[in-house]
């Protein structure tokens, strides 16, 4: 095992990170920005570098000096937990070419499931289920128009480089299919630099069922069951869990050993995710394969008693997986909420400011991974998410029960939070049945967080009330302070006046 690891990131996969370290009896060396000065993440570890100012393309994201840190403090690898690094092909080759261990999969791997098309063109051979559509780029409107006849409408128009659902289109008719195509190229062409499209057919419906893999370095790829992830809005998942309800003992074998032999295929060594559409008939298709550990990951570890983030730092040293895949199998039932510091009576706008009072939930089957303590400044720079509270419980019920009685005991003063979106969910009749695929939250969106849409009238009129009141504040101003200072305070605030103020910011 190492001695020292530099990890790479902030907030609560730091200190996850930290955590398993200290287990293993690693050293750990944290980094922080100038915002994260006094961050938990800096305090818990036992050293710390600063690598730069508050914007993450300043510090976090500046590759070489990460590598500098772990050479100057004597790290040995670099964990680089969640967004920031941990994707980027380049930076798990500077890591290596330093001599230093990259903890995730080889740069080859990353480069080899980057492209949509090219892992579709891993997968296929390797006889991966995929959703019927082509492998290569479309040259123009025209082979755009012939591969949509031939699969059928609805098709779904991709970004090869894509991912997070940008430079996607749905075309539901030939006549938007050139329009269509044009604006999925521009969007892929900004957020990616590449405008490569392809053509699936769409899938209606659908949950979003992952799986996760673990594998070592002597050849072993294991999966770990499957993580239920329908609860989304935009793209960004609220609420996860496992196992899933739409997955019954056969249907995980059948994906795990689908995912088991894509990571096969991509050379796969470490902790990763294959993300899979699973539609009403119970037949699956391969998306694309994350190859980083995941926010989500809690909910397999308690499901499962295997220690992903342990086992992250143990394969990147050398050792072998010491289990058999017929004895893993999904106990009980866990639950995952993000907890974020937006409004979701707001639309889900970022909330800023000082929390002012944190207490956080305890008590049988309940977990705590949080980046946040009272006094923590939450700006704007870093992602909203402040923690995750999962639960463990015999079934899905109980496990329903408890994160309700343990949002309960949440409290978070100071700024909006989604603790009381959390709440509504676990109250929903729909979410109890397990009847969630991933249009569900954004369908249910306005019942959950109590704004019904007004009619189109009052809805002109209030944003026009929205827009003068607004008129002196940039879009991401922080909440005024009276909307901070109670909870009846912000409620008093919602209704359509909500809704105004979050199509004004549009
Ligand atoms: C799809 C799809 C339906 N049909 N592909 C969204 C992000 C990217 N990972 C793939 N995505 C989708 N691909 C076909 N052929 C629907 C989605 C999709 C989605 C997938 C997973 C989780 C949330 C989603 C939300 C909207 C659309």
């Amino acid at each position: 095992m190492f001695r020292k690891v530099l990890i790479g990131n902030r907030g609560e996969i730091a200190l996850r990170v930290i955590r398993a370290c200290r287990e293993l009896g690693v050293k750990t060396v944290a980094v922080y920005s100038e915002a994260d000065r006094r961050s938990p993440h800096v305090r818990e570890a036992d050293e710390a570098v600063l690598v730069g100012p508050a914007p993450s393309s300043e510090s976090y994201l500046r590759g070489e000096r990460l590598v500098e840190a772990a050479m100057r403090t004597g790290a040995e690898a670099i964990h680089p937990g969640y967004g920031f690094l941990s994707e980027r092909e380049w930076f798990a080759r500077a890591v290596r070419d330093a001599g230093l261990v990259f903890v995730g999969p080889p740069a080859e791997a990353i480069a080899a499931t980057g492209s949509k098309t090219a892992a579709r063109q891993l997968a296929i051979p390797a006889n991966v289920p995929v959703v019927p559509g082509t492998t290569e780029a479309l040259r123009d409107a025209d082979e755009a128009r012939e591969t949509a006849e031939r699969f059928g409408y609805p098709v779904l128009l991709k970004a090869a480089a894509g991912g997070g659902g940008k430079g996607m289109r749905v075309v539901r008719r030939a006549e938007e299919l050139a329009a269509s195509l044009d604006a999925a190229r521009r969007e892929a062409k900004n957020a990616f630099g590449d405008d490569a499209v392809y053509v699936e057919k769409y899938v209606e419906g659908p949950r979003h069922v992952e799986i996760q893999v673990l594998g070592d370095s002597h050849g072993t790829i294991l999966h770990l069951g499957e993580r239920e992830c329908s609860v989304q809005r935009r793209h960004q998942k609220m609420i996860e869990e496992a196992p899933s309800v739409a997955v019954s003992p056969a249907l995980r074998r059948a994906m795990g050993d689908a995912a088991v032999r894509f990571a096969q295929a991509a050379g796969y060594v470490n902790a990763g995710t294959c993300e899979f559409l699973l539609d009403r008939d119970g037949k699956f298709y391969f998306l694309e394969m994350n190859t980083r550990v995941q926010v989500e990951h809690p909910v397999t570890e308690l499901v499962t008693g295997i220690d992903i983030v342990q086992w992250q730092l143990r394969v990147a040293s050398g050792e072998r997986l010491p289990f058999a895949q017929d004895r893993i199998a999904p106990v009980g039932w866990a639950i995952e909420c993000r907890i974020t510091s937006e409004d979701p009576a707001n639309g889900f706008l970022p909330s800023t400011g000082r929390i002012t009072h944190l207490h956080v939930p305890s008590g049988p089957g309940v977990r705590w991974d949080g980046g946040i303590e009272t006094g923590s400044e939450i700006g704007l720079h870093y992602d909203p998410m402040l923690a995750k509270l999962i639960v463990w419980a015999p079934t899905r019920d109980a496990a329903i029960e408890r994160m309700h009685r343990a949002l309960l005991e949440l409290t978070i003063e100071g700024i909006e939070s989604s603790r009381d979106f959390h709440l509504r969910v676990m109250e929903d009749d729909e979410f109890r049945r397990g009847a969630i695929e991933i249009q569900w939250l954004e369908r249910r969106l306005a019942s959950l967080v109590g704004t019904a849409p007004p009619a189109d009238g009052l809805r002109i009129a209030a944003i026009a009330a929205a827009l003068v009141a607004d008129a002196d504040r940039g879009p991401r101003a922080p909440a005024a302070p009276e909307r901070t200072e109670s909870r009846a305070a912000a409620a008093s605030q919602r209704g359509w006046v909500g809704l105004a103020r979050r199509e004004s910011l549009r």
